[in-house]
């Protein structure tokens, strides 16, 4: 009777049903204020100050590029903070990671995690399904969270979904249309016209099925939309799709970004070794392929 989640004590029968119908879920105030405080103290030290780590991506929104603008205005996402011991406590956080137990099972890994700032006057990120960015598999074994750190509104460019989208397969997804940031792949000509709109406080989480159809608007306001967020997936999940059409594109800018920081790595897949982080669980069959490296 379910197919997208997964027995567990940390989910009630309906919370369990919704993400099952409509491909992502909403817990209200999983996550407690002051650990987000200090993720954003972090995340202002980090960019702001122009401190950086081995491990630690900093990633600027393009279309304000031209507007001289600096630190926390610039700046629209850090990335790969598995290894910071302020932004660990959100991904390794219980009760979230309850939940992402009830959604994939007890063994889970890590594999990305990130701050998504939204500046005054950042662009849209255009609706896509994460899957398209995951070389591994398979797809209900992997699942995103995304807490909001500030009040999120149409205003400011909350997160849309399109419920029950996760149904779908895997769309075609193009490369900068409709916006100018590196590394943004989007879904075109979408049928769907009327998203639901995810109006979020702080603390509040939604967990998100890698095929559900997403994206956020532009931030309109003259204040911040920060977010803090990680993916999370199954050890047995593998490698098994790595070498799709589009992931030679996206293997050769990942490689290429992180071969700067890390002379070290030999290949792609070794991108994933370095940013992943096992949380639950017994080491399987993800760890296993990564160590063979
Ligand atoms: O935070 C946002 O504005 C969008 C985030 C998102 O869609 C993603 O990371 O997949």
């Amino acid at each position: 009777m379910f197919q997208y989640t997964n027995n567990g004590k940390f989910l009630t029968t309906e919370q369990r049903q919704f993400y099952e119908d409509n491909g992502y879920l909403i817990i209200p105030k999983l996550v407690d204020s002051d650990l987000l405080d200090n993720c954003r103290s972090r995340f202002l030290e980090v960019c702001n100050s122009g401190l950086s780590t081995v491990d630690i991506m900093v990633m600027k929104e393009q279309s304000l590029k031209h507007k001289n603008l600096k630190g926390e205005y610039l700046v629209n996402k850090i990335q790969n903070l598995l290894n910071d011991k302020v932004f660990f406590t959100y991904t390794c956080y219980n009760p979230l990671v309850d939940v992402v137990e009830s959604i994939i099972g007890s063994n889970i890994t890590c594999c990305i995690s990130m701050v998504i700032n939204k500046p005054p006057g950042a662009e849209q990120h255009s609706m896509h399904q994460d899957y398209y960015y995951f070389p591994f598999g398979p797809v209900n074994s992997i699942v995103g969270v995304w807490t909001a750190m500030d009040v999120c509104n149409v205003e400011n460019g909350c997160l849309y979904v399109f419920p029950g989208s996760h149904k779908n397969n895997l769309l075609p997804h193009e490369n900068g249309k409709n916006t100018t940031n590196v590394g943004y792949y989007e879904i075109v000509n979408y049928n769907e016209v009327h998203p639901h709109h995810l109006l979020m406080e702080p603390g509040d989480t939604v967990f998100l099925h890698p095929l559900v159809v997403h994206g956020s608007g532009p931030n309109l306001t003259t204040n911040f939309r920060k977010a803090i967020s990680s993916f999370y997936l199954e050890n047995n999940c593998d490698f098994i799709d790595y070498k799709r059409k589009h992931q030679e594109e996206m293997e050769k800018v990942m490689f290429e970004a992180y071969k700067t920081k890390h002379s070290q790595l030999k290949n792609y897949l070794d991108a994933w070794r370095i940013r992943s982080k096992l949380i639950r669980g017994f080491p399987g069959a993800y760890q296993r392929y990564l160590s063979q490296l």
